[in-house]
């Protein structure tokens, strides 16, 4: 996969030289380009941005330097990329969009500072590629860069031979497949004890059928805390007859339509 970055701060992205995505690169399974915006100005302060059209608060980054630069990163590769442009106005950056992307031959990341990019370039691109404005969370940065280092992170690690283990990112809390509708429970290693604290029997019992038991209803525990609105939206088809105990004993209940919703009270913890 090629990746190509836009953006007035390269010394931000110095992190992609490092653990799985610097391995990535180094093993030649990624080929990360990052190119400095003002790269692409004339004048002699390196101008990206301007005050808006209508007035308010902040600058707008000017239309030329990033059509100057998207038409010369275009022209120097083969087919039509998909443009990634972080904003918190696009739309949220899921693990299903991670794996979409990760199946893409070439990524261009637009990452803005201040206001925003001019319309015009996303209008502009909008025309000639496939153009997603991402968000990775409901809160404002002062730039895009570190929404694409996580995005990046979380795309690299999806490409083919990447992750040492090829399994593991079956069972990830955000992975489509078994656990989609669930977050992962907690995790354990040795020692057995560790200041006084210990690790869950059935964890050591050998018996594989109780320990994903187990873990299942430590996922719906999680999931009932911190997330909720994953239980209402799970499709019930996905819950047998242990899964539905153990959303009773949190509080849940089928409705008419068969999905779950929260009860009064819980019946225990
Ligand atoms: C940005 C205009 C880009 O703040 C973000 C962001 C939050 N979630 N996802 C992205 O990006 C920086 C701010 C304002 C454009």
């Amino acid at each position: 996969m090629r990746l190509d970055i836009v953006t007035i701060f390269p010394e931000y992205l110095e992190p992609l030289n490092v653990s799985l995505v610097g391995k990535a690169r180094a093993r030649g399974q990624l080929d990360v380009r990052i190119h400095d915006l003002r790269e692409w100005t004339h004048d002699k302060h390196h101008t990206v941005d301007d005050t808006p059209y209508g007035g308010g608060p902040g600058m707008v980054m000017k239309p030329e330097p990033w059509g100057e630069a998207l038409d010369e990163i275009l022209a120097s590769g083969d087919g039509r990329p998909v443009m990634v442009v972080p904003t918190p106005s696009g739309a949220p950056f899921t693990q299903q969009l991670a794996v979409e992307l990760s199946e893409a031959p070439w990524l261009v990341f637009t990452p803005a500072r201040y206001e925003g990019i001019d319309r015009r370039v996303i209008e502009e691109y909008g025309d000639r590629l496939d153009v997603r404005e991402v968000s990775i969370g409901d809160y404002v940065l002062a730039g895009g860069e570190a929404p694409v280092l996580v995005m990046v992170e979380a795309i690299a690690r999806l490409l083919p031979g990447v992750l040492g283990n090829a399994a593991s990112h079956q069972d990830d809390s955000f992975a489509p497949g078994a656990m989609a509708d669930l977050l992962e429970g907690p995790v354990y290693t040795k020692p057995p004890e560790w200041r006084g604290r210990t690790i869950p029997e059935v964890l050591l019992s050998g018996h594989h059928g109780k320990i994903a038991r187990w873990r299942r209803d430590e996922a719906f525990r999680r999931t009932d805390r911190n997330r909720p609105d994953l239980i209402e939206r799970a499709d019930p088809a996905a819950f047998d007859k242990k899964d539905r105990e153990i959303l009773a004993a949190l509080g849940w209940a089928p409705g008419t339509d068969g999905r779950f919703g929260r009860t009064s009270e819980a019946v225990e913890e």
